[in-house]
């Protein structure tokens, strides 16, 4: 069959991020003919795609919704605006649309009831189940886990997952630091309250191959991206797979420069091997900096490791990225000034341009603990925020405004 793989715009501000989500698609399509359109790079996202119809008269339109919002407070992007003008240049269309992706699969019935265009809404991951539904669509019988327009594949193996195909989007399209993505597990055995991965993606590691890991980054590497970025939850567990990847990663010759997520528990000698293998940069995620948070937030490991961890990223000379929220259960006002100090201290004692520090703010999803707490039973489509409170609240409004002022 003919299947047009469009990205819903992504960038704004924001460098545009190579959408390897439909790469992993394509690679699993090889007996069927696909093209790629990113409209993230579409002034007119809907007229782009009228045109790409017209030329390249595809069957099926796959379309990824990466992003819904941009999780952001206090100012937040609908990135469902753009996603509406995709639909709305679908509507003229006969053939038939395929949505999927990380942000949908949180929100894939409030999406299909907004634009029915939609004949099949596929919930989690795609690489196995679009094979199975374009052969639906060719007659064969109906999968099992499709249920009128929704469709909840099981999640694969990754061993059985083939290699992504690159070819539909080129590289060249995506300069910058690691603005292609290489996925090594899926799945995430820790229980950090406001996250919905595991909703997504199941508790417990999926792991990959280490062989299939090489592969792809060579290919990676053929295909002339500049740098890449490991977008597992997190890098160094289980702590087995880590060193032997580690180990592989040190073997590729010419390996580009890469980051990844670390928690604070890496252990430390590894970080060195981490950049003779050719990592740059990376990014922890305390989220919090008092001992009450952390246990409430349900985080795995130990708080008291996180600056020995930034330290000695910083010594080996990694790029380090520290995230921290404005406010969760159990920290506030206090804490907050606590984060600002670490990021003061962290900037001056380690590097002011190679340790950077981040103050989000938690949106809440269906399917988080957070929610599910705090607001049993609703969707939370709109976003909806755990806010910090009083002086806080300024605090972080005067903060965020400063970074939009200076971008
Ligand atoms: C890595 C990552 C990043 C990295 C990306 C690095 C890179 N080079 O790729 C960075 C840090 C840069 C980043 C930035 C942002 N991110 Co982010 N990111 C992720 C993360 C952890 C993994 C995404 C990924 O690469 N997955 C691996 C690929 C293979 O999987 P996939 O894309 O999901 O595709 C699979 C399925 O979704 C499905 N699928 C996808 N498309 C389609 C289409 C069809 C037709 C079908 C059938 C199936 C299908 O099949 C694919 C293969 O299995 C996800 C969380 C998650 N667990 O998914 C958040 C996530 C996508 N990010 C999110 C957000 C909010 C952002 C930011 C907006 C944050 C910000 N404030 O700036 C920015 C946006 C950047 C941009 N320009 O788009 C949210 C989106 C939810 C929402 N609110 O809309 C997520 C879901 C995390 C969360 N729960 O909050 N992100
Ligand atoms: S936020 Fe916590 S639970 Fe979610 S993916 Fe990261 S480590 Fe895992």
């Amino acid at each position: 069959m003919k299947v047009l793989f469009v990205q819903s715009p992504v960038g704004r501000i924001e460098a545009p991020i190579y959408p390897i989500g439909l790469a992993y698609l394509a690679g699993g399509l090889t007996s069927h003919q696909c093209t790629g359109i990113d409209l993230t790079f579409e002034k007119s996202p809907g007229d782009a795609l009228e045109a790409e119809l017209e030329r390249f008269k595809p069957e099926v339109v796959a379309v990824s919704v990466r992003n819904i919002d941009d999780s952001s407070y206090p100012v937040t992007h609908w990135y469902l605006d753009s996603f509406g003008e995709v639909m709305t240049a679908l509507d003229k269309w006969k053939g038939t649309v395929i949505a999927g992706g990380a942000g949908f699969s949180i929100y894939p019935e409030e999406i299909l009831s907004l634009w029915p265009r939609i004949d099949i809404a596929v919930v989690g991951e795609g690489e196995l189940a679009l094979p199975e539904l374009l052969g639906y669509l060719n007659g064969s019988p109906a999968p099992a886990w499709l249920h009128g327009a929704i469709a909840t594949p099981p999640r694969p193996l990754l061993k059985n997952v083939p290699l992504p195909d690159y070819s539909v989007f080129p590289a060249s399209d995506y300069p910058g630091r690691g603005s292609v993505g290489v996925q090594t597990r899926r799945g995430c055995v820790f229980n950090c309250a406001y996250c919905t991965y595991k909703t997504v993606s199941g508790s417990g590691f999926r792991l990959r191959p280490v062989e299939h890991i090489v592969l792809d980054i060579r290919n990676i590497i053929e295909q002339g991206f500049d740098s890449f970025m490991f977008v597992d939850s997190v890098f160094d567990h289980p702590l087995d797979f880590f060193l032997e990847l580690l180990n592989a990663l040190s073997g590729i010759e010419s390996i580009l420069p890469w980051g990844a997520w670390m928690s604070e528990s890496v252990p430390l000698e590894r970080l060195e091997e981490m950049y003779n293998a050719g990592c740059r940069w990376v990014d922890f995620s305390p989220d919090v900096i008092t001992k009450k948070g952390w246990k409430l937030m349900g985080k795995g490991g130990a708080l008291k490791k996180l600056w020995p961890a930034v330290k000695q990223a910083r010594k080996v000379g990694l790029t380090v990225g520290i995230n921290f929220f404005s406010a969760s259960p159990g920290e506030n006002f206090m804490a907050l000034v606590g984060k600002f100090i670490f990021m003061a201290k962290a900037r001056v004692l380690l590097g002011w341009g190679s340790t950077f520090i981040n103050i989000g703010t938690i949106r809440l999803y269906k399917g988080a603990p957070l929610s599910e707490k705090l607001h049993p039973g609703e969707e939370l489509f709109k976003p909806v925020f755990y806010r910090p409170k009083g002086l806080a609240d300024l605090a972080i409004r005067a903060f965020q405004s400063f970074r939009r002022r200076r971008r």
